[in-house]
């Protein structure tokens, strides 16, 4: 049979939500960065009014840093668990989370997977549930003396009991530079067999995160949301320069 080529494969994204689409199951990673809340009132890390501009990586971010100053680190990460209070989320984080919704009731054939290496908790107060903290979160702190990761909203100080063991062992639950990000099999999975990949307001300046690009662009279509236009080229194929709250809905919608 001379068969018509089928039409090329359309992404949900440059097609209304409202048909249902015939095309096969499109499998879609979206990275985040700390850009995605920059709009919800959180600080970036890079950006000229960032957490950089005020704190030096090895005087917070770091294992050393922790066993030399605890109470330091400790006021750091306090400081930006008590902001999350005063924040929520916004338009880039609920369009993905109407994203995700759309697949889960069959408005499209296709599943997204954010993995994000921002440690507030915005995407699933957005309703997000497919969420992968690959540098931990806030809103838990992990006992060094027994192991457990209890949740956690107030302070963290240097003295505070674990709540399981009660020795005053507590750290940030977040993964320091050096250390090892949580649930690189998992991601790795998702990206090895994505369709697309699109990454939202991110610099690309720390790894593995800025090598997933690479990873994925023989296999996906690659998309960069961003408030800048690259400096440098990058790898990739497609980039959006703008607010993630005006970019984000527009890709998804
Ligand atoms: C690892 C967590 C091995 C907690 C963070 C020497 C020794 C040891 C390691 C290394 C080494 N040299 C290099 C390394 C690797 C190192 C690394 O990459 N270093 C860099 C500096 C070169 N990485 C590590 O150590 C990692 N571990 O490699 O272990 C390994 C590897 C693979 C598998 C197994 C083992 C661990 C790194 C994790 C560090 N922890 N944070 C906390 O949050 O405090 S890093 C922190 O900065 C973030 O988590 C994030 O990952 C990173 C980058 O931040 P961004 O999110 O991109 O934010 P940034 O401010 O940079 O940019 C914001 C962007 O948003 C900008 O582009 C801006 O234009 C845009 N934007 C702003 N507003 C908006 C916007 N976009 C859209 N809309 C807007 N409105």
């Amino acid at each position: 049979h001379n068969r018509a080529i089928p039409p090329r494969r359309r992404s949900p994204m440059e097609r209304p939500l409202e048909r249902p689409l015939e095309r096969p199951w499109e499998r879609i990673v979206v990275l985040t960065g700390a850009g995605i809340s920059r709009e919800s009132g959180l600080e970036t890390f890079r950006d000229g009014d960032g957490l950089w501009s005020r704190y030096a990586i090895e005087d917070v971010c770091t294992p050393h840093a922790f066993h030399r100053d605890p109470l330091l680190v400790d006021r750091f990460y306090n400081d930006r668990r008590a902001e999350l209070w005063r924040v929520r989320p916004n338009d880039a984080h609920l369009a993905l989370a109407r994203l995700e919704h759309a697949a889960r009731a069959g408005e499209w054939d296709g599943e997204i997977l954010i993995v994000t290496q921002n440690i507030d908790d915005l995407h699933e107060r957005a309703g997000s549930r497919n969420v992968v903290h690959m540098h931990g979160e806030l809103l838990r702190v992990r006992c060094t003396a027994c192991g457990a990761t209890p949740d956690w909203q107030e302070n963290c100080l240097p003295q505070t009991p674990c709540p399981i063991c009660h020795r005053p062992a507590l750290r940030p639950d977040v993964v320091w530079f050096g250390e090892i990000p949580l649930h690189m099999e998992r991601i790795q999975a998702a990206l090895d067999r994505c369709d697309r990949f699109v990454s939202i307001g991110t610099s690309g300046t720390v790894y593995p995160a800025a090598g997933f690009v690479a990873q994925v662009r023989d296999h996906a279509d690659t998309l960069d949301i961003n408030l800048e236009a690259p400096a440098v080229p990058t790898a990739f194929e497609r980039s959006m320069v703008g607010a993630a709250t005006r970019m984000v809905p527009r890709w998804v919608d």
